[in-house]
């Protein structure tokens, strides 16, 4: 609404509200926010309210569609990336209520997330050059796959900032693992999980010397180069493994988003790329900047890899090593059929398999189209040897007209696509602000009875959507109904709280067939900027409600011997070196006077003994940046050292017990 037409509409909407007050209707208030707040504070029956809220029919059906009943549970998880928040949001589907937000990258106190050693020493595993990093970008959620399907085990997020990727075991919804990526500085083809979570896909973004030591820009074609980096997951440990990872060396080309292929495309990924035109900036000197120099080209390249093989070729010993990590070099996988190139039009961002794995749709930000290229047709050309030609790196150009199958309008700006369960396809318009359902061919063409490769329907998104999710959207099976649309923008849809506005999950029912997409609800999230979301059915998560075991380490996962226990805390001086052996109970820690002395090295740990559900202890040292989340069972460490004198309060952080105030300790340091 126009601010001109909103000042119009709010002295007429305040008349009436004066009449039907004046009138002895049941409105008994309302507040005025800019003109745009209906009135909540309503009472008597449902329809009274409807009427009073004017809430027409659609608001109505989307206000059930989504409201769970107190003590009522949701039926999605949705797991969003916080994007520079660094964290991951978990989100019940269809109500939209925040569930958690999951420290990852950056530390969160709440969860003591970065304030106990161990949890410290996870975010320090993802240092680069031996500094601490203690935020990312995170981008792409992935959950573990088995034969194609979420299994709930395992979530894992990629940093764009630092080419990172986090391991979060959704046992106990906490981070796990990080790891630098050693020969790239920058991803964005990432989190991505193979079919059975073999490997973790993470695709660079900005090109650069592997290992990005120094080399001038003029030594581009030269000196710097992409990556796609395939990490080992070992679901057993939980971890990946890093001496049994490898990268493909690609060609500087900016590549952007991958996906995995799946079923008869399973063991192959596909990657775009942006800045086939290698172009390198700089605007200051005269030259075109990056956003004309990049996307000059009509045509990009799609990036496809037979990933099996080039695990084959690195366990062969054809891999040479670049921070001691195994690299397949660009030549071997040109040559020896890992790598080819298809063209993609026109500025590509999106990449996306259908749940056959037999499409892949790619989107370009400056073609109204998707294009769809079909993996058997993709097959047949490569064993043709239908090439229009090699890359000047020499990799094999795939010819287009040889792989594609489809193109399909839609509408401005396609970026992501995602599938739902009866043969439709759901693409984000960035300039449109639109969701595009739209049917796919080939084997889905039964499944619906418009056209195949048709437009459908358009529904209009606020504002500037990038992802959307749907339920079980990236598997082989999904469930749609829901599909939640990922807003850059929301200028005018909440309450102005600064500059800085929220950014807007839209909910979208997709349940119905043919043109009956409709928005259900707004959601603006506290932190930003979301990218990707992945959409599980929740009964698939069988997350703890309780440490197994009093004394678990939630690092490790199992329970720790030397953990504190009830009846045996203790403290121990050696020299200079106190250890410290403490428990936690509702609503008092054991011991409740520390006394050490300047010039002390302190480890200290402390169990939470406690059995019962939801019944955490937090702890803090003031003074000392420490702040733990004891969960039941759980046990924590931390070690600092006492540089001067002083007296200090520990307590408990969670408002656990009518005595919680009383859950205190003092520690005091003679000197
Ligand atoms: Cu934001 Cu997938 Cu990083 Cu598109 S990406 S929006
Ligand atoms: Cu324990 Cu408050």
């Amino acid at each position: 609404m126009s601010s001109t037409l909103r000042r119009k509409l709010v002295p007429v909407a305040l008349s009436i509200i004066a009449l039907l007050v004046a009138a002895g209707a049941w409105l008994i208030g309302c507040r005025s926010t800019g003109g745009n707040a209906t009135a909540t504070i309503v009472s008597g029956d449902a329809d009274s309210v409807i009427a009073a809220r004017g809430l027409t029919p659609a608001d109505v059906y989307a206000a059930v569609k989504t409201y769970q009943p107190s003590g009522k549970k949701d039926e999605y998880v949705l797991f969003a990336s916080g994007g520079h928040s660094g964290q991951v949001l978990a989100v019940g589907v269809p109500s939209m209520r925040l569930l958690k937000l999951i420290g990852v990258f950056t530390p969160e106190p709440w969860q003591g997330w970065g304030f106990s050693r161990d949890t410290r020493r996870v975010l320090d595993e993802g240092d680069v050059d031996g500094k601490s990093i203690h935020w990312g970008d995170t981008h792409h959620p992935a959950l573990s796959e088995t034969a194609g399907d979420y299994d709930g085990q395992f979530l894992f997020i990629n940093d764009k900032a630092q080419a990172r990727v986090a391991v979060i075991d959704l046992r106990d919804f906490e981070t796990k693992q990080l790891v630098k990526n050693p020969i790239a500085m920058s991803d964005h083809g990432g989190s991505v999980a193979t079919p059975n979570t073999d490997y973790v896909i993470e695709g660079g973004q900005y090109a650069g010397p592997l290992g990005w030591r120094y080399a001038s820009l003029e030594q581009y074609q030269q000196q710097y180069r992409g990556m796609v980096t395939f990490w080992k997951f070992d679901r057993k440990a939980g971890r990946i493994v890093p001496a049994e990872s490898f990268s493909i060396e690609v060609p500087p080309y900016w590549q952007d988003i991958c996906d995995a292929g799946k079923k008869v495309s399973d063991g192959w990924a596909f990657c775009n790329s942006i800045n086939t035109e290698m172009a390198t900036g700089g605007i200051e000197q005269g030259k075109p900047p990056f956003e004309a120099g990049v996307s000059k080209r009509d045509m990009d390249y799609l990036h496809v890899i037979d990933w099996r093989k080039a695990a084959q070729l690195v366990a062969a010993g054809r891999a040479r090593t670049v921070n001691g990590f195994r690299v397949l070099p660009l030549d071997v996988a040109a040559k020896e059929g890992v790598l080819w190139f298809v063209p993609e039009p026109k500025s590509p961002h999106g990449v996306d398999v259908t749940p056959g794995g037999d499409f892949i749709v790619v989107s370009g930000k400056l073609d109204p189209h998707v294009t769809v290229y079909s993996f058997a047709k993709l097959q047949q050309a490569i064993a043709a040897h239908r090439y229009s030609g090699k890359d000047v790196f020499g990799v094999p150009v795939v010819d287009f007209d040889a792989a594609m199958e489809k193109q399909v309008e839609l509408g401005l700006g396609p970026l992501h696509t995602q599938f739902g369960p009866d043969g439709y396809a759901y693409t984000s318009l960035f300039l449109d602000s639109a969701v595009a359902r739209w049917t796919l061919g080939g084997p889905y063409a039964s499944l619906h009875p418009e056209a195949p490769w048709t437009l459908v329907q358009k529904v209009p998104v606020q504002y500037n959507i990038g992802h959307l999710s749907v339920a079980e959207g990236d598997t082989v099976s999904p469930d749609g109904g829901y599909l939640v649309a990922m807003n850059k923008w929301s200028v005018d849809r909440f309450l102005t709280v600064g500059p800085l506005h929220p950014q807007n999950f839209q909910l979208v029912d997709i349940s119905g067939k043919g043109p009956s997409m409709q928005v259900l609800y707004d959601m603006p999230i506290g932190i930003g900027e979301p990218h990707y979301a992945q959409m599980i059915k929740a009964d698939k998560l069988k997350a703890w409600e309780i440490y197994p075991q009093i004394g678990w380490d939630a690092r490790t996962m199992t329970a720790d011997a030397t953990a504190p226990q009830a009846g045996k805390e203790r403290f121990v001086r050696n020299g200079n070196q106190v250890e410290i052996w403490m428990t936690a109970t509702r609503s008092h820690f054991t011991p409740e006077h520390i006394q050490i002395k300047k010039g002390d090295h302190v480890v200290w740990h402390v169990t939470n003994v406690e059995t019962a559900k939801d019944a955490t202890h937090g702890f803090t040292l003031p003074g000392f940046d420490v702040n733990l989340s004891l969960e039941p069972g759980e046990t924590e460490t931390f070690e600092f050292l006492a540089e001067k004198g002083g007296t200090y309060t520990y307590y408990c952080t969670e408002f656990c017990s009518a005595l919680h105030l009383e859950m205190v300790g003092y520690m005091t340091v003679q000197g």
